[in-house]
């Protein structure tokens, strides 16, 4: 999904800002739980509460995205999916992440470019995606690590491409800053082995407090702070997928050897203040929970 980050002159709202600052000064876990039980509240009295079918498998991924940041989810697509969902996207427009201007198909990659992103409008048209986000099994995940009906607030598919040096700000270890209380569900759609750049998360640090102003930090600097240990590296074959609370450190590795194509799902407790939506039209079938939906399909 291409959002457009609130920056003065590209969609500047004073407003939206003023909300994201907020939630990101309050850098204390503590203050920001308060927080979050205040808000999630409000949104369980006008969205009202579904914990879904309790199983014990589903008790144990809520444990484990609670304590470590992270939980191996299996197979959530399985291969045949993901080859429709690859042939789905021959044929669509890619933009370079970090030049807007620089678009391209799959079968022509510019030289330059690291990272590629589909718009949303052609996600939404994709098969498979749309039934995956909004699936019971991640929306009662969803529901019972956020505290409250969620908002998918980020839907991406995106390719990370091999390149000789260098590596992008999302290739380099970082804190995200989307909301009080959110997580990802990340989908490999090609098989990653450690050469397709794997996500690469650090443990538990979801749950330490973030700097009040968040920056990149080296391998070096991260195996320093918690060692190697504490790093979990994502490898699976394609449809493999896995939960993380990206406001902990973590970073998608630059790919070495393979390409590597990504969906990325995001559930917030309320829109993520960084960004300017555009929802785009949905033409399917689907039953969509119009609020869980409300920025991604209009
Ligand atoms: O590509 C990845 O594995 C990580 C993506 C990431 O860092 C992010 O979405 O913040």
């Amino acid at each position: 999904m291409r959002y457009a980050r609130l920056t003065p002159g590209h969609g500047f709202k004073p407003s939206n800002s003023f909300l994201y600052y907020l939630q990101r000064i309050i850098v204390s876990p503590p203050l920001r739980g308060v927080c979050v039980k205040l808000f999630r509240q409000w949104v369980r009295v006008r969205q009202g509460v579904n914990n879904g079918r309790q199983s014990a498998l589903r008790d144990q991924q809520l444990a484990a995205l609670h304590a470590e940041g992270y939980v191996a989810l299996g197979a959530l697509f399985s291969r045949e999916q993901c080859e429709d969902i690859q042939r789905y996207f021959a044929d669509k427009v890619l933009t370079d992440r970090h030049d807007e201007r620089t678009r391209f198909t799959i079968d022509a990659v510019p030289d330059t470019v690291r990272l590629g992103e589909y718009s949303l409008r052609d996600i939404v048209a994709c098969p498979h995606i749309l039934a995956l986000a909004n699936s019971e099994t991640l929306l009662s995940l969803a529901e019972r690590y956020i505290g409250c009906k969620p908002t998918i607030s980020q839907l991406g598919v995106r390719w990370s491409f091999p390149k000789p040096d260098g590596r992008s700000d999302l290739q380099t270890f970082h804190r995200d800053s989307e909301d009080w209380r959110y997580f990802k569900v990340l989908v490999y759609l090609t098989d990653v082995g450690p050469g397709e750049g794997p996500h690469v998360y650090v443990r538990g640090t979801h749950r330490t407090r973030a700097p009040l102003r968040l920056h990149l930090q080296s391998d070096a600097e991260i195996d320093g702070m918690y060692g190697r240990d504490m790093l979990i590296t994502a490898m699976g074959e394609r449809g493999f997928g896995f939960a993380v609370d990206t406001a902990g450190v973590h970073k998608g590795a630059a790919p070495s050897a393979g390409r590597r194509l990504m969906l990325q799902i995001q559930y917030s407790l309320f829109r993520s203040y960084a960004y300017l939506y555009q929802p785009e039209p949905y033409h399917g079938a689907l039953p969509l929970d119009r609020y869980i939906n409300r920025l991604i399909v209009a």
